[in-house]
């Protein structure tokens, strides 16, 4: 399990540390809001779900889609804008999704796909699946109604869907205890009667275990479950670089998250070989969905229009 979950930490790591490098040639056509520090969480929770599992996140959604399994050359295709991309070159970072892998979708609006994620896992028990729901959003879009009305509603109707906050502190550039007049976020899910706890985003053996405990009761018709994982951004909002510089938080804030990174300490705890194994693979596979992406074309004019909303029924029925 150590070199399972070093893989797929150091996948991501790797993944976004290639995109934030290309960025600056203009090559990746959409803006990109990295989890380099905050692999840990999708990873966690991921591998302890089951294929046929549903997951929903947010535009910061590349270790998600990856961690869930969503195929490498699509993403980065789609963050080419090109036609063989995730979404056909026109979602973007923002928008990763794949069907297969049970990634439903992401979105730049914050708070939409909680909602999302609550109508998909009311479809699940109305199908009488015991597939689970896992919705993943920022401590910010705890601040959205849309989060306290589908917390109402999936309590309501017992629905199998665990809700997992990414709580990495900030909204942009706000800090919570600067946006919230109590700074507590399992209180909220409480206030619904979701049982709730707090856990070490950095810990991801905890966390596989925790999700794997918590998941057994939200299968078995238990009713939601609320996780909120501390974490932390170590990169800019929005774009490769950093943002210590902008004065709204210290670098030292993020020293201690650097020093308890994952990624370094489950590489020093494979045999040397293992880790060199594991790393030649992924840069291999990287590379390769690079340069995938790089070949592909991108979406012909015609395409325009196509594929960018669902037409009514009646519409496609006339044609
Ligand atoms: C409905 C909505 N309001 C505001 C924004 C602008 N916005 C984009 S990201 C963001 C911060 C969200 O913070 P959080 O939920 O903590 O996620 P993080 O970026 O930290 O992962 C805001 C306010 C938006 N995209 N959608
Ligand atoms: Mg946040």
């Amino acid at each position: 399990m150590r070199a399972r979950l070093f893989r797929a930490l150091y996948r991501i790591r790797r993944l976004e540390e290639e995109v934030a490098r290309v960025y600056a040639s203009d090559r990746i056509k959409s803006p990109v809001h990295l989890s380099i520090g905050q692999e840990a969480v999708s990873v966690g929770v991921c591998t302890a779900l089951r294929p046929d599992d549903i997951v929903f996140g947010t535009y910061r959604g590349h270790a998600l889609y990856l961690a869930k399994g969503g195929d490498l050359n699509a993403m980065v295709a789609e963050l080419f804008g090109k036609a063989t991309g995730c979404t056909m070159g026109k979602g973007g970072s923002m928008h990763l999704i794949d069907p297969e892998a049970g990634v439903m979708g992401m979105s730049a609006v914050v708070g939409t796909t909680i909602a999302n994620a609550a109508g998909y896992a009311y479809a699940l028990k109305l199908r009488r699946s015991d597939s689970v729901v896992v919705s993943f959003f920022g401590d910010g879009a705890t601040e959205e109604g849309v989060f306290t009305e589908t917390l109402n509603f999936a309590v309501l109707k017992h629905l199998p869907v665990l809700f997992v906050c990414e709580n990495n502190g900030y909204a942009i550039h706000t800090h919570q205890t600067r946006r919230q007049g109590r700074a507590d976020i399992c209180a909220k899910a409480e206030a619904f009667g979701i049982p709730a706890e707090r856990l070490d985003g950095n810990d991801v053996f905890g966390l596989l275990t925790r999700t794997q405990e918590v998941l057994k009761s939200v299968r078995a018709g238990g009713g939601p479950w609320f996780l909120e994982v501390s974490t932390y951004r170590w990169r800019e909002h929005v774009g490769p670089g950093r943002d210590f510089q902008l004065g709204f938080r210290a670098e030292a804030e993020c020293e201690p998250w650097i020093a308890a990174d994952p990624v370094t300490r489950l590489a020093s705890e494979l045999s040397v070989g293992e880790r060199a194994a594991i790393e030649a693979e992924v840069e291999e596979e990287i590379a390769a969905a690079f340069a995938f992406a790089e070949a592909s074309p991108f979406p012909a004019p015609g395409e325009l229009m196509t594929d960018i909303f669902q037409e009514e029924p009646d519409a496609l029925a006339a044609r």
